[in-house]
């Protein structure tokens, strides 16, 4: 065996080694989540023939050709027994795109499929796309609205920064092929847009996330909802914001809806992030928060703070300090797996159920949005306390 050889063993027996480690909950939970100990996705979960040319003549030294820096944000649903992601990939060229990865049991073994998804343009080529949110309609489609990205060409000239975020739609029965809607026409910029899984009224629901520019939420922000006729031409013509931005909390600078959400006996449940500034930038958090089954737009749970926070290694990779998350996925069983990015960096699992979820939604206190009502709040819980203790 030449040296080409016995190094082409070597990555394909270090890949599988990696991709089919078993992973572990961790103990010492808050009660209502365990997370896992290994990510469930890197950069080096992609398939070396992904990365590498494999033929030793156009690449005698054997050398990754083609680079991949993330596997983020990713969307989730399960078919046929499998959980599957649809992973927001990011290559060395900060392109991203999409792609499916499969595991049998939603912790560990997620194993890419051999080609990314292609997914057909819009009218307007879009430079990158990301974040899907997958829903399966009661329609029949799976639905994945994602971020399309496009340089603002009403920036001046040399502003090779400026961008503008449209909400992305389209279509498929088996996540293999995709049919491509036009984009959501909005008066604003969106990015966060999310299907509700119902009709509500008859029509299409979505989750909003209207925002001024690019990356400020601006005079805009906070989750809305808008009900439209048609998928195939989606239009918003009216929304409302029915969960909104607050100062001095998580969700300070901007929020936004993460996967569908789950429907319960008790409500629907929500999960979403909160971003808000500090000396070292923005961080992002998770938060929950529950809308009434009659009405899928009326909050009747909101509690204070996070639901989840970097923690560890979370908190370090391309871009700090950030928890985000598109993707959920809610077993016959009641359990719950949530699927989580961090620094914009890898992909995590952590696990719940629905019981719990509802339970922390209707038994967390609110905000009070004043330090004096959170110690008010405080000393009622330990007076109960102490009775139980004495
Ligand atoms: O970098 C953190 C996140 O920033 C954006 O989220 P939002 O639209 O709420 O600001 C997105 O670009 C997301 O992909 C990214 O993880």
């Amino acid at each position: 065996m030449n040296e080409f050889e016995s190094r082409l063993q070597s990555l394909f027996a270090d890949h599988e080694q990696l991709i089919t480690r078993k992973n572990e909950p961790l103990q010492n939970g808050n009660g209502l989540i365990t997370r896992y100990k290994n990510p469930i996705l890197t950069a080096a979960h992609t398939p070396v023939f992904w990365r590498y040319d494999l033929d030793e003549i156009t690449n005698p030294y054997l050398m990754e050709r083609i680079g991949m820096n993330a596997t983020l944000n990713s969307g989730a649903i399960k078919r046929d027994g499998k959980y599957l992601l649809v992973v927001r990939v990011e290559g060395a060229d900060r392109k991203s795109f999409f792609a499916v990865a499969e595991s049998p049991n939603g912790v560990d073994n997620f194993r890419f499929w051999d080609y990314p998804v292609t997914m057909p343009e819009d009218i307007i080529p879009a430079t990158n796309i990301y974040d899907m949110r997958l829903t399966p309609h009661e329609d029949g489609w799976i639905y994945g609205i994602f971020c399309a990205e496009r340089h603002d060409d009403n920036a001046p000239a040399g502003d090779l920064s400026s961008a503008t975020a449209t909400a992305a739609i389209a279509r498929t029965k088996d996540l293999k092929t995709w049919e491509r809607l036009p984009d959501l026409k909005t008066r604003s910029q969106q990015r966060n847009v999310v299907l509700h899984p119902e009709f509500v009224n008859g029509k299409y629901a979505l989750y909003t996330r209207p925002q001024d520019g690019f990356i400020d939420a601006g005079s805009g922000g906070g989750i809305g909802w808008a009900l439209v006729d048609d998928m195939t031409h989606a239009e918003v013509k009216e929304e409302t914001i029915i969960d909104q931005r607050h100062y001095h909390t998580i969700k300070e600078v901007k929020n936004g809806e993460g996967p569908h959400p789950i429907k319960t006996p008790k409500g629907w449940l929500h999960l979403a992030h909160g971003v808000r500034g500090c000396a070292a930038g923005l961080r992002y958090v998770l938060y929950m928060y529950m809308t009434s089954l009659e009405n899928p737009a009326r909050v009747i749970a909101s509690p204070a703070g996070a639901f989840m926070v970097p923690e560890g290694e979370e908190r370090v990779g391309d871009v700090s300090n950030v928890l985000f998350t598109n993707g959920w996925i809610a077993d016959e069983d009641g359990k719950v797996f949530i699927y989580y990015a961090s620094s914009d960096t890898r992909m995590h699992v952590a696990t719940s159920t629905v019981d719990k979820l509802v339970d922390y939604c209707l038994n967390t206190p609110q905000d009070g949005f004043r330090s004096s009502a959170s110690v008010e709040t405080l000393k009622r819980q330990i007076e109960k306390n102490l009775k139980i203790m004495k």
